[in-house]
């Protein structure tokens, strides 16, 4: 069920909070200019609570989605952090076919050094969902789970999603063709097996663009191969992913990799990298890797903020003065145990600057950001800046969280000058925060209550 929830009520003692109003005004006031901007700002409140209703009081007027991350070398965003568990479904069983065997033997050969097929990665979650299946467990005397990190950041969350051996088993066909299955042990291999299936791993609703790596952690050792509880991770190199010719029983829009596996990193390892491996497949598209050349992201965080000028308090357009502020730094990870360790994510510094946008309103203003004063800029009716040439600046003090800013209009004759603040919760706008994709309206044309409505989706009901 969807419920629309709107931000506006009824509620009409949160209308002026913070703002007072002077509901008498002698003749000698219209030349004090303190007044003059209570009773401009009055007006205006009045105006905003006649159209749209009075304000929630929950109101923040910020309707940015937050921080998003970037690889260093990569324009697309990651998406925001993520939150919960991502607990696979488990499926039917997926019959291995014989040619994926015989691929996977040829091109993982047994024994062999397989490192330069492959690099260190992560991966990036496609907007559908997807499915890991163990198809092929090699000569390897240690246990593992298979874990599977998703996000990044310190919210960033672990599942152990697979266990060795797990739904795995081999078959034979007997004297009147029917096949017997039975478990596979976690000491035993399917190299020799005639037939092998796998049950299948799910992953649905994951968040889109999220980053996600794996590790296999060690349960139980054997001297001079692995030690009990080391991570081997595909940041590390400890595994690798390969394009995989599709099998004929995966649907034909289906996209189809592989990840194979090396358990173990001491002097005896053979690095052949098929200790255990996966076929992954999405539907249709499969999980993008993504290459750890180095463990850097960018974090960024922009808002665009519209203002209104109050040369008019009837318009609502918020379009007076529009400045996009954007800040970004580096933060580099330090992989510990073959995974990241986010107590020592190193973060560089912010750098900050504004751009501005769009001008749209009758007086002059100055606007300070954070600890940056951009002074005096002139009106215009209807001007967009190429940020190639002018109306940028370099800024630093800006909390985000804070939305620092503060434009002083300079009045018109006899009046002294109006400083606009962000609002408080609850209090009637003068500016507002949205993403920095949300375009502008034309002039005098109010901004539409829909900015302010949240979609809520319930859970079903039982
Ligand atoms: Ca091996
Ligand atoms: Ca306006
Ligand atoms: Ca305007």
């Amino acid at each position: 069920m969807k419920t629309m929830f709107k931000s506006f009520s009824l509620l009409a003692v949160a209308a002026c909070a913070g703002m007072s109003i002077t509901s008498c005004t002698a003749d000698k006031d219209l030349y004090n200019p303190e007044v003059v901007e209570e009773n401009v700002k009055a007006e205006y409140v009045a105006n905003f609570v006649k159209k749209f209703g009075a304000v929630n009081p929950a109101e923040t007027w910020d309707f940015t989605s937050g921080s998003t991350y970037y690889l260093a070398d990569e324009s697309a965003p990651l998406a925001t952090r993520a939150t919960g568990s991502y607990a696979p479904t488990v499926g039917d069983y997926y019959n291995v076919e014989k040619e994926t065997l015989n691929w996977l033997t040829n091109t993982l050969e047994e024994s062999k050094d397989n490192r330069k097929l492959g690099q260190p990665f992560a991966m990036q979650v496609p907007g559908n969902s997807f499915t890991i299946v163990p198809i092929y467990q090699g000569q390897a005397g240690m246990t593992w789970d298979l874990h599977m990190v998703v996000g990044t950041g310190e919210n960033a969350v672990d599942t152990k999603i697979w266990t060795k051996s797990q739904g795995i088993q081999t078959g034979k066909t007997g004297r009147t063709g029917n096949v017997t299955w039975t478990n596979l042990a976690t000491s035993e291999n399917t190299l020799s097996a005639e037939k092998v299936r796998s049950k299948q791993y799910t992953f649905e609703n994951m968040p889109k663009g999220e980053t996600i790596y794996f590790y296999l952690e060690i349960t139980s050792g054997m001297s001079g191969w692995a030690t009990k509880d080391t991570k081997q991770s595909s940041l590390s190199g400890m595994m690798l992913t390969l394009e995989c010719p599709r099998p004929s029983n995966i649907s034909d829009d289906h996209e189809v990799k592989i990840i194979g596996c090396e358990d173990a990193n001491l002097k005896s390892s053979d690095w052949d990298l098929n200790d255990i491996v996966f076929l992954v497949i999405g539907n249709p598209e499969a999980p993008k890797p993504i290459e750890v050349t180095e463990d850097k992201v960018i974090e960024k965080e922009e808002k665009r903020y519209m203002i209104e000028d109050l040369g008019a308090t009837d318009d609502f357009d918020f379009n007076d003065v529009v400045v996009d502020v954007k800040q970004e730094r580096t933060v580099t990870y330090v992989l510990e145990n073959g995974v990241i360790d986010y107590s020592k994510t190193k973060y560089g510094e912010w750098k900050q600057v504004a751009r501005f946008k769009h001008l749209g309103g009758t007086l002059p203003f100055t606007v300070k950001i954070g600890n940056t004063v951009i002074n005096d800029i002139a009106p215009a009716m209807g001007y967009d800046f190429n940020n190639d040439e002018e109306g940028v600046y370099d800024i630093t003090g800006w909390d985000p969280n804070d939305n620092n800013i503060i434009v002083t209009v300079k009045g018109k004759e006899n009046e002294g000058v109006k400083t606009i603040t962000f609002p408080k919760k609850g209090e009637v706008p003068m500016i507002i925060a949205v993403n920095t994709k949300q375009n502008w309206m034309t002039e005098r044309t109010s901004i539409p209550e829909s900015w302010w409505t949240v979609e809520v989706v319930e859970e079903e009901g039982e």
